[in-house]
């Protein structure tokens, strides 16, 4: 087939967020922009290293998916990669295509997902580039990705190339001179395969068939009608024998079914409602690209996602992974509470602080410094891949819960009381306008850049509930990478107190329309009889003192958060 050199102009902000290039699906569909898009990926790729390389290619199987598809095999093709491996019917959830990379030692992959962001026509598309360590590709890589961006005057593609997405195999092309290749692979066998080697699987098919002590079992996982439908009917009921009822909402759908597919209390309200009924001792539901989970124990009981790392970390020992490998070290990104650090302090192992985003814990994993991290937004992992994975997550806890012989909520009460309790809320106030969202950081800037808020005491709540705290320390947060030496810098304002207790303030990057403010909240609790308490309440002096200080209502215009976590 033949090779055709198309002229195009840049397109302003194509910029990858947090977590890849994130906008409406309305917006990649026009003339070119994705083409412009995966052009400079596959341009960041040095030429000697592109040449005859693989690459996986998969998605979330939203809207548009098998679009993007097609456009990438055709330009793939004409610029000298060698083989595409992508997932049956185009689905791989992120977790998957980053085991696959690792397993198959392919070049990099490319993912089509706006994770947790809404899907179908009027939603949003998202394209991601993994490298060869099966993560998400560095800053020093999308900053060049998006340099190329605004300089690109043509892209190549071969336009006879057309991908048979629905059948497993392989077909290939003579392109000028190289032969190109498709193969399109099983959606979930490599990951379930990577599943047995990390997790028991016999005992766990025990806690699920109500043969070990913890009889009758019951549990429910919950798709969301993203991409882990097909992970978790293999894993759960073939694999591990649960009945089909215990998995819920599992089609992909190319739109989520109309639903916002991110885990949270909001989000999965229909989750938190049937765990209420209090029949089943543990709930959990997953993200569109199956990279995120939360976990509820019986009668809805929430687990936060920075005590589930946790909790994970001080169990490791019941998972046959860690069991043999240890726990190298954890590490957490800045506005994830500090639950995990006691944890890793007690052990005596390395804890890192690294911004929000996954692409930040890669070089730790791949230089051996790290074993388990995991973030406040329901993303949860290990090295045994290079993604947040949301059903090794749930795995895990099935582990801990079989192991301990104990239910969620004992669990959890155990880890605070050999730790203390770290309350934790986050509050979103999406879609807000740009400029005033700015605004708001800019004040915030102001006070770190001339320390005014250092030393003060603030206050918060009222009536009984009334309570002051004292600033110890404001700053940017800036990270320095141990492994490469790279500076990140201006990745959320902190506000820590003398207590222990911290504020944090900052901008989404994985939206697609005007921004979200984020307002994370946390405070540290020793005493046990106070642990039972709501988050909530507990929090809201802090919360106040963050409105206060950030002007935060006034400059919005808002008087509430869209969501809270
Ligand atoms: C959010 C979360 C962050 C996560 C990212 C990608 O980013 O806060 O912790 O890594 O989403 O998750 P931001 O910049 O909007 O706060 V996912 O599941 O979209 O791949
Ligand atoms: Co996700």
């Amino acid at each position: 087939v033949e090779v055709t050199v198309q002229e195009t102009s840049p397109f302003d902000g194509q910029k990858p967020g947090t977590s890849g290039l994130r906008k409406a699906v309305t917006v990649f569909q026009q003339k070119h922009y994705t083409e412009n898009f995966v052009q400079c990926i596959l341009d960041s790729i040095p030429e000697e290293k592109r040449k005859g390389c693989t690459l996986v290619v998969g998605g979330d199987g939203r809207f548009f998916m098998r679009d993007a598809i097609q456009i990438i095999s055709r330009m793939a093709a004409a610029n000298g990669v060698g083989e595409l491996v992508i997932g049956h019917n185009g689905i791989f959830s992120t977790p998957a295509v980053s085991c696959i990379i690792r397993k198959i030692k392919a070049r990099g992959g490319i993912l089509l997902t706006a994770s947790h962001n809404p899907g179908g026509p009027e939603g949003d598309f998202g394209i991601k580039y993994n490298t060869e360590n099966g993560g998400p590709a560095p800053e020093a890589v999308t900053n060049e990705i998006f340099a190329r961006t605004g300089k690109i005057t043509s892209y190549k593609l071969c336009k006879e190339i057309t991908v048979d997405l629905d059948t497993i195999g392989s077909n290939s092309w003579e392109v000028e001179g190289h032969t190109f290749t498709v193969t399109v692979r099983d959606s979930v066998e490599d990951y379930t395969q990577l599943m047995k080697e990390i997790f028991d699987f016999d005992l766990l098919k025990k806690l699920i068939s109500g043969d070990s002590d913890q009889q009758p079992f019951k549990f429910v996982a919950n798709a969301m009608n993203g991409v882990t439908g097909p992970y978790l009917k293999r894993i759960l009921c073939q694999e591990l024998g649960a009945p089909d009822s215990a998995t819920l909402k599992c089609e992909p759908k190319e739109d989520f079914g109309g639903d916002h597919p991110d885990p949270n209390q909001t989000y999965a309200a229909d989750l938190l409602e049937l765990l209420k009924e209090g029949v089943h001792q543990i709930g959990a539901a997953f993200d569109g690209d199956g990279d995120r989970n939360m976990i509820l124990g019986q009668n809805a009981f929430f687990v936060t996602p920075s005590d589930s790392v946790a909790v994970i970390a001080d169990n490791a020992m019941c998972i046959p992974y860690f069991a043999k490998t240890g726990l190298k070290g954890v590490a957490r990104s800045m506005p994830t509470s500090a639950a995990i650090d006691r944890v890793g302090q007690k052990m005596r192992i390395e804890c890192f602080e690294v911004p929000t985003g996954w692409k930040f814990f890669g070089n730790l994993m791949d230089a051996e410094r790290i074993s388990l991290c995991g973030e406040e937004s329901f993303g949860t992992g290990s090295d045994h891949i290079r993604e947040k994975d949301g059903v090794w997550a749930f795995l895990a806890w099935l582990s801990i819960i079989v192991s301990r012989k104990m239910s969620v909520q004992d669990i959890m009460k155990d880890f605070w009381k050999k730790y203390g309790r770290s309350f934790f809320l986050r509050c979103d106030y999406e879609n807000v306008d740009s400029e005033a969202a700015n605004k708001v950081i800019e004040v915030l800037r102001k006070a770190v850049e001339d320390s005014s808020l250092v030393n003060k005491t603030l206050t918060g709540g009222s009536g009984k509930e009334q309570k002051s705290y004292q600033v110890k320390s404001t700053d940017d947060f800036s990270y320095t990478d141990p492994i490469d030496g790279s500076l990140t810098s201006k990745q959320g304002i902190r506000v820590i107190f003398t207590d222990g207790s911290r504020l944090i303030f900052r901008l989404s990057g994985t939206g697609s329309t005007n921004a979200t403010i984020r307002v994370y909240v946390e405070s540290y609790e020793p005493d046990e009889s106070k642990h039972m308490q709501e988050a909530k309440n507990v929090l809201k002096p802090l919360l106040d003192i963050a409105l206060d200080i950030s002007q935060l209502q006034k400059l919005t215009g808002r008087d509430a958060p869209t969501v809270i976590t």
